[in-house]
């Protein structure tokens, strides 16, 4: 009688915690998952991307430190902008646009967190003058 009571319990157990991380994946807690990073709405764009079905258009832009990035979303499909670094993360957007402010010099390149085959990268430069 002991031993079934504690197999019993083992099982419960296990699918106790089977339950609580089933739980944290529809919360969105599984580790990996982009955190947006609100938009730069009134930020001054030098270059506007194309994000469609399913590539960046275009895939390279260059722009100077305190300038921004305009990311305009088009259908059918949802994709985002998520930056290798996460330091700009959009929603999943099927329409609509997304703005990153570039306050200083370097190579930042994104993805589309659910088409991997989506790929851009920003370069931040200070033009030679
Ligand atoms: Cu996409």
């Amino acid at each position: 009688m002991r031993n079934g009571i504690s197999r019993r319990d083992a099982i419960g157990g296990v699918l106790g915690l089977l339950g609580l991380g089933a739980t944290a994946g529809v919360a969105g807690c599984a580790p990996g998952a982009p955190e947006p990073v609100l938009s730069d709405e009134d930020a001054p764009v030098a270059a506007t991307v194309r994000a469609y079905d399913n590539a960046y258009d275009p895939p390279e832009v260059e722009i100077a430190p305190g300038e921004a990035v305009r990311w305009e979303f088009e259908g059918p499909a949802e994709h985002d902008v998520v930056s290798e670094d996460r330091r700009f993360v959009s929603e999943l957007m099927r329409e609509g646009s997304y703005t990153h402010l570039f306050a200083e010099e370097g190579e930042f390149p994104y993805l589309c967190s659910i088409h991997p085959e989506m790929r851009g990268v920003v370069r931040v430069r200070r033009a030679l003058r």
